[in-house]
């Protein structure tokens, strides 16, 4: 069929593209609002991080009972989460509930790539383009399109002729991956390598870990959840979610008052002790509040942890090449693990320092570096992911005047509290860059902004307007503001993935908000309260399509 002759666009009020946990708490919120919607997703099923991350070990590291969904409390009071950090089949089991209790399936279009969007100015609305041919037209478009989903596959030379199995952590085949006898490589060593590393070796024959980067991790002390705790939590959910929402980074966890140096070099030992025995995420880091802003408080961190790595591995070299040494504790994003360390007292496990001896090619059989080739029968990627942006650039998003939003965001995202970019009205990121996103809770964080967004669509309905935008002045203060406060503190020093270092050519920007998700919320709050300061919002000849009144 040729373009003209194609069948007129369904008119919608609203396409979300993702159906994560974002992306489903988004349909049940436009849903209450009375606005049609539908909701495109790639995968299979809903749940996004939870249906695509299968890798052996993998699991949340924000507490379940913490890590999960606060706006309904039926939902929270039934749901029985069986471990502190629950296991990737468990939450996808829950993100499946949530679905199914809230009937959410029958506005999802699964196998569904969303490829393009293009802003009409004079009709006001977005006509959303997916890879099945259909075109939608939506006045809003919510990006729920997920931090961590667009994996990053490195291009290393040769890796095409590899004649054994290729498997990415973000990509795991749905059946599992049975290793036993096999000899594995396994390159990349964050939170996706330490999970699965121990796991894998308990099958492969041989495991060899290539590593680039070594990064710091603590035992996650994952543990049955006892019936009494979860009693306990259940009891007070409702305090302890406002104490989330109104904390630093959606973590419980205890903030201290003092330097590294205003203790006794005892108290700061048995300080980072009891943040070792934790298990809590980013328990060290912020062990003493001058942590990411020093480097020598920063240092006596990094010495601890190094000192437990050398107590746990037994060669002495492979211990060496563990202990993380180029950039301060923390400014990568930590991992907690099981047996993570003890795995390299095992014979059949080695580590490569990619830093002596680089990847040079993938061969045939297996991965070559600058001394020799390593013969395997498969090879795991777990590095990671084109983290914040990554989703966002991959569809073609066209603002006013045919603005593509990769191309304005060639050198960093730009944008107002993380929300809307200037020249896109009407466009909404769910934890996108710029706002507290992968620093926090996450799920804390997804509320947050879908009530957000939710409460400004409603504004605009109550209200007879159409459009909501930003101006470039507003979005450069903002994008400033977040790279002043990254600029405080030692996050910049490291080559991390909040800094696009992981992605060649990608540009070197400090993407999340460091100034906190209890005080972002607030300052969204009152951006709204004032009628959207910052915002432009404008009333246009287009009636709204649907009748409900709000
Ligand atoms: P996602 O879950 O990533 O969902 C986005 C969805 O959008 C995906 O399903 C994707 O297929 C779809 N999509 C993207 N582009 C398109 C398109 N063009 N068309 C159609 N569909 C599209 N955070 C925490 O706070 N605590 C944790 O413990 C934690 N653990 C994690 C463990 C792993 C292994 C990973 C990878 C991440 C983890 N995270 C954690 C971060 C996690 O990504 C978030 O917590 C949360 O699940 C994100 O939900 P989301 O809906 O925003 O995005
Ligand atoms: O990815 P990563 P991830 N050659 O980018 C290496 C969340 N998450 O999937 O550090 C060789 O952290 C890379 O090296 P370097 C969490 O937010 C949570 O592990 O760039 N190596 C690094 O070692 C996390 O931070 C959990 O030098 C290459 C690794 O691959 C985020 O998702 C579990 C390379 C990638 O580490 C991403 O984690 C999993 C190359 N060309 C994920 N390219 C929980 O525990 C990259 N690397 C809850």
């Amino acid at each position: 069929m040729s373009s003209s002759q194609q069948s007129p666009p369904e008119q919608v009020d609203a396409v979300v593209v993702g159906a994560g946990f974002a992306g489903l708490y988004q349909l049940y919120r436009l849903r209450e609002l009375g606005l049609s919607t539908r909701v495109f997703e790639t995968a299979g099923s809903v749940g996004g991080t939870w249906y695509w991350n299968r890798y052996p070990g993998a699991r949340c590291d924000v507490e379940s009972m913490a890590y999960s969904y606060s706006f309904s409390e039926e939902l929270e009071q039934e749901w029985e989460w069986s471990e502190r950090y629950a296991t990737q089949p468990e939450i996808l089991r829950y993100a499946r509930h949530v679905s199914e209790r809230f009937d959410l399936l029958k506005d999802i279009d699964f196998n569904t790539t969303v490829t393009g969007a293009v802003y009409d100015h004079l009709a006001h609305c977005w006509t959303v383009t997916t890879d099945s041919g259909e075109r939608v037209t939506a006045r809003f478009v919510i990006m729920a399109t997920g931090c961590l989903s667009a994996a990053n596959l490195p291009r290393i030379s040769g890796i095409g002729s590899f004649t054994g199995a290729i498997h990415h952590t973000a990509r795991w085949p749905h059946d599992g991956v049975d290793f036993t006898g096999k000899r594995v490589a396994v390159i990349g060593t964050g939170s996706s390598g330490v999970q699965s590393i121990p796991l894998i070796a308990e099958q492969a024959a041989e495991l060899t870990v290539f590593q680039r980067t070594a990064h710091y991790t603590l035992p996650a002390r994952n543990r049955p959840l006892r019936e009494g705790e979860i009693r306990e939590r259940k009891a007070g959910y409702r305090e302890f979610r406002e104490e989330l929402r109104r904390s630093p980074t959606g973590i419980p966890r205890e903030l201290p008052a003092r330097g590294a140096f205003e203790v006794t070099a005892e108290e700061r030992e048995s300080a980072y002790e009891t943040a070792w025995d934790s298990g809590v995420l980013g328990a060290l880091s912020t062990a003493f509040k001058d942590l990411l802003v020093s480097p020598a408080a920063n240092e006596t961190a990094a010495e601890f942890v190094r000192d437990k790595i050398r107590s746990a591995v037994a060669d002495p070299v492979t211990a060496e090449a563990l202990c993380p040494r180029d950039y301060p504790l923390g400014t990568k994003r930590p991992c907690l693990d099981t047996d993570y360390y003890a795995t390299y007292n095992k014979s059949h496990v080695r580590l490569v320092d990619l830093r002596t001896t680089p990847i040079e090619e993938i061969t045939e059989q297996g991965v070559r570096t600058a001394d020799r080739e390593y013969q395997v029968d498969a090879i795991v990627f777990a590095t990671g992911f084109d983290a914040l942006t990554g989703a966002l650039a991959a569809i073609d998003i066209r603002g006013r005047q045919g603005l593509a939003l990769r191309d304005k965001w060639a050198a960093g995202p730009r944008n107002y509290l993380g929300l809307v970019t200037a020249g896109f009205p009407n466009l909404f990121t769910v934890t996108g860059p710029l706002s507290p996103s992968v620093l926090s809770n996450m799920m804390v964080s997804i509320e947050q902004h879908v009530e957000w967004i939710t409460d400004c669509i409603a504004y605009l309905r109550r209200n007879g307007l159409t459009e909501i935008d930003t101006t470039a002045e507003v979005e450069d203060a903002w994008t400033e503001h977040v790279a002043e406060i990254a600029s405080g503190t030692l996050y910049p020093q490291a080559a991390s993935w909040y800094m696009g270092a992981n992605v060649p050519g990608k540009p070197r920007v400090f993407m999340p908000y460091l100034g906190g998700v209890g005080a972002y919320r607030v300052k969204c709050s009152e951006v709204a309260a004032d009628g959207y300061t910052g915002f432009t919002l404008s009333s246009c000849a287009v009636e709204w399509t649907e009748g409900v009144a709000l």
